[in-house]
């Protein structure tokens, strides 16, 4: 069975991070290990939060994990606590890193804006991070935080290519820009594989709603499907579909929760796509 690593942190109530991976990488069925970064009460985007920060625990826990020689075939990134987090996960890359795919989603932002904990700083750290990786994953507010690109609403594709041309110079192979929309009612992704010198787009109707935690969804789909042997492009389009399709079962629910999305339900559906 292959194995990962994922370090980001657990938010106890709020569909996001951790509670979202270790499901959805399980049900894929890729061994998830964690490495909680902080604990909170709820993600950010409540009123109001407590955050216990957990650096002080990354190191021993990997220390344990060296005597037991335990090797990774993957190690995915999400929301990080600081920029001491940051130059931490660095280490381990090396560490447990160098056979394996490293997938760094840089959650940090959306619509526009920094997640409450986040600054500037935080966001140039995010960009050297990045350019560790094989595959990034940001939205388009966090690669106009990470370029210096303007963050627009309303573009047009030469728009998206030009960010994924800036993001592909800050290193990583594959550079994957999500909440992409291509024509009017569609959203999705496009893509720029750098070694092969080739784009890819995929989109889908979009839903006219914005759910909390779809960013971790559709990150954790694409790892799980990797990790199933699915190339980067089919691995993209299938979580798009699930992500999509989730959005849209949980639109359909009177009783949502205002906070995440109902990816319980659809988990049976994903398991079946190919
Ligand atoms: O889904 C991203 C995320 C993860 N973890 C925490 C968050 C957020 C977004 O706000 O607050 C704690």
């Amino acid at each position: 069975m292959k194995r990962i690593l994922t370090i980001q942190d657990i938010s106890c109530l709020g569909k996001c991070s951790i509670t979202i991976a270790l499901p959805v990488i399980s049900a894929l069925g890729t061994e998830c290990v964690i490495l909680p970064t902080a604990l909170l009460s709820n993600h950010t985007l409540f009123k109001s939060f407590t955050c216990k920060d957990l650096t002080d625990q990354i190191e021993p826990i990997c220390e344990k994990w060296k005597d037991e020689d335990v090797k990774f075939d993957g190690i995915y990134t999400g929301y990080l606590g600081s920029i001491e987090q940051i130059e931490i996960v660095k280490n381990i890359f090396k560490t447990f890193g160098k056979d394996g795919l490293i997938f760094v989603d840089p959650a940090m932002a959306d619509q526009g804006k920094l997640y409450p904990a986040f600054d500037m700083e935080y966001a140039r750290k995010n960009a050297d991070l990045c350019a560790e990786a094989d595959i990034i994953v940001p939205n388009i507010t966090e690669a106009s935080f990470m370029t210096g690109m303007e963050y627009k609403e309303e573009y047009d594709e030469s728009y998206v290519k030009e960010m994924l041309e800036r993001l592909e110079k800050l290193g990583a192979k594959i550079t994957v820009l999500t909440g992409v929309s291509l024509s009017e009612g569609k959203t999705g992704i496009m893509g720029y594989d750098s070694e092969h010198d080739e784009f890819y787009a995929y989109q889908n109707d979009k839903v006219g709603a914005m759910f909390h935690g779809t960013g971790d969804l559709f990150s954790s789909t694409v790892i799980g499907e990797i990790m199933k042997g699915k190339n980067w492009k089919d691995a993209m389009r299938i979580a798009a579909d699930y992500t999509a399709h989730t959005i849209e079962v949980t639109m359909q629910n009177p009783k949502k929760a205002w906070y995440g999305v109902d990816f319980e339900a659809t988990l049976p559906y994903l398991i079946g796509l190919e």
